[in-house]
């Protein structure tokens, strides 16, 4: 429990820099804000923000400090005037950027005397603050520790490890997941439509048969883990057989065809592989960089 929050400087107010902004003056943290149209700021303002004449004086109002701008290159641009403020600040990045960049920017930052969390919002703006949505967070976890009750204004805080470029990397895993799993339904749902079927009657057994997957995620895990794939359940050519009907169904209502091709061709390159009665989880093999022998 926190008595008194403590002040929090937010830079950036584009939609999520605003959506940091508005949920941490929710939680009684005194907010310190920076943007470069300052003319975004005035909803921050009547909800009690306080607007900085500049980068450094906003970093220099806050011991943590949280940037969210479009990208890296734009958050260095911003900094660049600020750098004698930095020292003994605590940065928490939000903007999204690679591991690489994550690297570098731990390296800068510290460089400036000011400690470093990368970080990666798994929402979007009006999902900011719930406490179902993670928030992913990578650096020195001591870092993470003394600022966690503040994070928590902002969505469930998951430190990922002591990495920094880890959160990064798992917000791109995550997202792959998403945009594979959300085109998948669209297909589904166009191919519902083609049949007077709608994305509505679909979604509620889409969302049932997505838990059953969860299942076959969780049982293959320990498969890809242990890179041994019993083709007990549903093996590989057993999935090439059926992603045909799925094609022919597609094909002869005139829908695109390209993802099941793209699934089914990932599949017949991992059978072509030797995996053709091993499960699914087989299909790593064909996906991952080789093994170092
Ligand atoms: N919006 C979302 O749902 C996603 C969720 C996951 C995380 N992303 C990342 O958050 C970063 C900011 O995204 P955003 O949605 O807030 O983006 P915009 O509304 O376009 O605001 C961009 C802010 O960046 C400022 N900015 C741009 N270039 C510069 C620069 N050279 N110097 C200083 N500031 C700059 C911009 O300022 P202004 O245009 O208002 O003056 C906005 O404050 C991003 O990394 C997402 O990937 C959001």
């Amino acid at each position: 429990m926190m008595s008194v929050p403590p002040p929090v400087t937010v830079l950036g107010l584009g939609n999520m820099g605003t959506a940091l902004a508005t949920a941490l003056l929710g939680r009684g943290h005194r907010v310190t804000v920076w943007n470069r149209s300052p003319q975004k700021a005035a909803p921050l303002i009547e909800l009690g923000a306080r607007l900085a004449a500049t980068p450094g004086d906003a970093v220099a109002a806050s011991e943590l400090v949280i940037p969210c701008v479009l990208d890296y290159e734009a958050l260095y641009q911003l900094l660049a005037g600020a750098t004698d403020s930095l020292a003994g600040r605590t940065v928490v990045n939000l903007t999204s950027g690679s591991p690489e960049q994550a690297h570098e920017a731990l390296a800068w930052f510290r460089s400036h005397g000011a400690d470093y969390l990368d970080g990666a919002i798994m929402t979007t703006p009006p999902g900011v603050g719930l406490d179902e949505v993670m928030l992913l967070y990578s650096g020195p976890r001591e870092v993470f520790d003394g600022h966690r009750a503040t994070l928590a204004a902002l969505g469930d805080p998951l430190h990922l490890g002591a990495d920094p470029g880890l959160a990064s990397l798992y917000d791109v895993a995550l997202l792959g997941l998403m945009w594979a799993t959300m085109t998948g339904w669209l297909h589904g749902a166009a191919l519902l439509g083609t049949e007077k079927g709608t994305a509505t009657t679909f979604t509620p057994v889409a969302i049932r048969w997505l838990g059953t997957v969860n299942g076959f995620l969780t049982r293959y895990a320990g498969q890809v883990d242990a890179g041994r794939y019993p083709g007990d359940d549903a093996t590989v050519d057993v999935q090439i057989a059926a992603i045909d009907h799925l094609l022919h169904a597609a094909a002869t209502r005139g829908l695109d065809t390209t993802l099941p091709e793209l699934l089914k061709s990932t599949m017949e390159r991992a059978s072509a592989a030797g995996h053709g009665s091993d499960s699914f989880a087989s299909v790593i093999e064909v996906l991952a960089a080789p093994k170092a022998t």
